[in-house]
């Protein structure tokens, strides 16, 4: 039987959840204007005033915010309470430019616990359960999300962070873990190490995972769980609208749960910024209406995805985000092509490859070239060349079937790929590399 943490506002009747939505957007917009000067001169500039919003309609009359906004404002622009109110700073995992910094105030901290609450009770948590948190401990939300939402739940917590996967094997047997939370790329990793020790998944007493942070497949999810024997479920969040929980997955494992009493969501083109009917592909945008410290309204988080009120056999009402497919800036233009990670990942599981790659895209003679790394499972290795070439032919066309442009496969020997222990490296573009004019 499906359990809920929080069934009244899960479940609750769409009208009275967009009431809900209604009250609590008028609140915050008047809030936020009244107290950050940056986005009350955004919304002057517009010619909006708080009066103007009354309900989720008036949502697409307020302005947008971006990454670009949160760097300009770095770090204090865009708070909302005085500092003296906030407990927590949280930071995001970019590695270029200035970082994010997210502030959270006591009540901040205790909304993401409870959005946590419902994705680990949703994978079928109870206080009877010991949760494992592999994700990063840290500025990284990941571990400190997981952690509270599990301490909420009432969950036995291991607050283990990533690395050292021959430690996290041996505390999951001695201690028991149920529920494994970490990036989909660890728990991969972490399957493939039980392998390698000689263990089964009878070996431990793993019963689902809770993973996200990155991008992944439906074929990513069908290998991690045959490697340790559980159901794994997706969770989305971001630092900058706190972290994990913004959406969770169910049962019915079909895209996630958004956590709406505290984030909007609206689907837009990313080019025009013109929001889309529910079921087109754009651009996700969240306004958080509860949030106190750090208010984003109408924050672009650059995500790719579809939203879906289809009714969920879960019995939840929470509308329904599915997998987001990449990053609009994560998507890479080749000789004119979209393509994404995720799409070479599928080829990959499909064709019985590891989900260790590297994707290398380089420009020679003003042509894009494209070349992926595959990392073989020792049954695939062979000493006659002939068969490595009829393998890496037969995964080039699967791959040319997939993308629409003709990439060059190299196999490479097991292992010999870097492992990672939070968000995997996939891609390499040689192209944005900067050249610095010759003297
Ligand atoms: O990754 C928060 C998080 C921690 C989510 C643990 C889930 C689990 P950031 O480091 O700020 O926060 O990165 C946010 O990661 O905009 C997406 O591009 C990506 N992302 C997060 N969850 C998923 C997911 C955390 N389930 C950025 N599927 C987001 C695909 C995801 N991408």
């Amino acid at each position: 039987m499906e359990r809920y943490w929080n069934k009244d506002i899960e479940c609750m009747p769409r009208e009275e959840m967009k009431k809900l939505q209604d009250e609590r957007l008028a609140a915050q917009v008047k809030r936020v204007y009244e107290n950050v000067k940056y986005y009350r001169d955004k919304m002057d500039e517009k010619g909006v005033k708080p009066e103007d919003i009354k309900s989720t309609e008036d949502l697409h009359k307020l302005p947008f915010l971006s990454k670009a906004d949160l760097r300009e404002t770095y770090p204090y622009g865009m708070l909302a309470k005085p500092l003296s109110d906030c407990v927590r700073i949280h930071s995001t995992s970019g590695t270029t430019g200035k970082r994010v910094v997210a502030f959270y105030t006591q009540n901040d901290v205790d909304m993401w616990a409870e959005c946590c609450a419902r994705a680990i009770t949703a994978a079928g948590g109870t206080n009877e359960d010991v949760v494992h948190v592999a994700y990063g401990y840290g500025l990284f939300t990941g571990g400190m999300g997981l952690h509270d939402g599990s301490h909420k739940v009432g969950c036995l917590t291991l607050p283990m962070s990533s690395g050292n996967t021959d430690r996290q094997i041996q505390f999951m047997r001695d201690l028991h873990s149920t529920i494994l939370c970490c990036t989909p790329s660890y728990a991969a990793y972490i399957g493939e190490t039980v392998r390698e020790m000689g263990l089964t998944p009878d070996d431990l007493d793993l019963k689902a995972g809770i993973f996200g942070a990155e991008p992944w497949t439906e074929e990513m999810r069908r290998s991690i769980e045959q490697s340790l024997g559980i159901k794994a479920f997706d969770i989305y969040g971001l630092t900058e609208s706190s972290g994990p929980g913004v959406a969770f997955e169910c049962c019915e494992q079909s895209g996630m749960h958004i956590n709406e009493d505290n984030f909007i969501p609206e689907i837009i083109d990313p080019d025009t910024g013109e929001v889309l009917p529910e079921g087109e592909v754009g651009e996700l945008v969240f306004t958080s209406i509860t949030k106190e410290a750090f208010p984003l309204l109408r924050y672009r988080t650059r995500d790719l995805c579809v939203l879906s009120r289809k009714k969920c056999s879960c019995g939840r009402t929470l509308i329904k985000m599915a997998k987001p497919m990449g990053r609009s800036d994560d998507m890479l233009i080749i000789r004119g092509v979209n393509v994404f990670p995720s799409q070479i990942e599928t080829v990959l599981i499909e064709q019985g490859y590891s989900p260790n790659y590297l994707i290398e895209v380089d420009r020679v003679n003003n042509t894009d070239t494209l070349d992926i790394n595959v990392e073989m499972n020792p049954d695939q290795l062979s000493d006659k060349i002939k068969d490595m070439q009829d393998q890496e032919h037969r995964l080039a066309e699967a791959m040319k079937l997939m993308l629409g442009i003709n990439p060059k496969v190299h196999l490479v020997s097991p292992k010999s790929i870097t492992r990672s222990e939070g968000k995997a490296v996939r891609v390499i573009d040689k192209r944005k590399l900067i050249d610095f004019p010759k003297k």
